[in-house]
């Protein structure tokens, strides 16, 4: 038998616990997701996304007390199946998990112990069995990662992952412009960027049943521009003010580069030799600019929450 996902308070309350899981075509993993779940969580809202296939015919048989599905229609995109979602959710904290069977339900108990613990959101980090996420996209998850470790100033090893946690009314903060899979990564620095208290709990990845959703290319993009937004978007004005030279760099960095390789790829030699210089050491100009402008905003954004904790 499951142990209790939250052992009572002093009052004798402990936390209600719900689940989302938006489905978009996983009718072979639904059933197996929701019978792992169902013993650790206290709610769980299925959101269908208008599945094509028998995905939706089969979660509704699942339906109880303590599961409820929703449909959309057409198919809106995973973040707005979350936003369905944790709309109908009552409990006090909420969980994200995929309708894959990659996410071991077991890590839940400690999730929801480290919210007990003040944190503000919980990440499972795929760290354990990492080789079941395809080669391509572990690439880009490291790549983002380091991207999204730099803009937010702080060490996140699996930006992306789908297994979180977070108490209900923090989903209003932490909800970001997005559609699809660049959600996770852009949520993850923007809670980062505001300063809450982020911890990773190591968990172990499974294989996937059922086809990814994933497009690397087109949701590799969208991440990266995404990326750029937040870190524009959440920084305050005198960081903005620091990095906004950064892209008149950019463009003479890039503008001095492409003459010159252009002139090395035509005429076979440089017309104007010290073109790759100005373009290098502009690029290394920008860099700094952007680095500083960060720093700034990380060290203004803590002398606020210090101001803030004072008063
Ligand atoms: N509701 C909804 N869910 C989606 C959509 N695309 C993907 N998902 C779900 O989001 C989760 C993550 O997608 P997945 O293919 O597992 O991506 P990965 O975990 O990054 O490989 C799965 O539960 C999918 O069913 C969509 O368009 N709508
Ligand atoms: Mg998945």
């Amino acid at each position: 038998m499951v142990q209790n996902a939250t052992q009572p308070n002093e009052n004798g309350d402990r936390l209600k616990i719900s689940l989302v899981i938006p489905a978009y075509n996983e009718e072979k993993a639904i059933k197996p997701v929701v019978e792992e779940y169902a013993p650790y969580v206290d709610e769980i809202i299925i959101v269908d996304d208008g599945s094509t296939d028998s995905s939706f015919t089969i979660a509704k048989t699942l339906q109880d007390e303590k599961t409820h599905v929703f449909r959309h229609e057409k198919n809106q995109g995973k973040v707005a199946a979350l936003r369905t979602g944790v709309e109908h959710t009552t409990g006090d904290v909420v969980i994200f998990t995929d309708a894959d069977c990659t996410y071991p339900a077991r890590y839940i108990p400690e999730f929801v112990r480290k919210i007990e613990c003040g944190y503000d959101l919980i990440l499972g980090s795929r760290i354990i069995n990492r080789e079941n996420i395809p080669l391509f996209n572990r690439l880009g998850n490291f790549i983002f990662s380091s991207l999204a470790a730099y803009i937010s100033g702080k060490t996140i090893v699996d930006s992306q992952t789908g297994f979180r946690a977070f108490r209900r009314e923090m989903f209003e903060r932490f909800d970001v412009e997005a559609k699809s899979l660049e959600f996770e990564t852009k949520m993850t620095v923007r809670a980062a960027k505001l300063g809450y208290k982020i911890i990773e709990i190591p968990i172990e990845y499974r294989e996937r049943v059922g086809t990814s959703k994933l497009h690397p290319i087109r949701d590799g993009f969208k991440m990266f521009f995404g990326l750029l937004a937040i870190a524009w978007n959440d920084t305050s004005p005198l960081g903005k003010m620091i990095m906004f030279p950064s892209f008149i760099f950019i463009i003479i960095g890039l503008g001095f580069g492409s003459v010159a390789l252009y002139e090395r790829l035509t005429v076979y030699h440089l017309v104007n030799e010290y073109y790759p210089l100005i373009s290098v050491f502009a690029i290394l100009l920008a860099i700094q600019l952007i680095s500083i402008g960060l720093i700034v905003d990380f060290l203004t954004k803590k002398l606020d929450r210090i101001e803030e904790k004072l008063s």
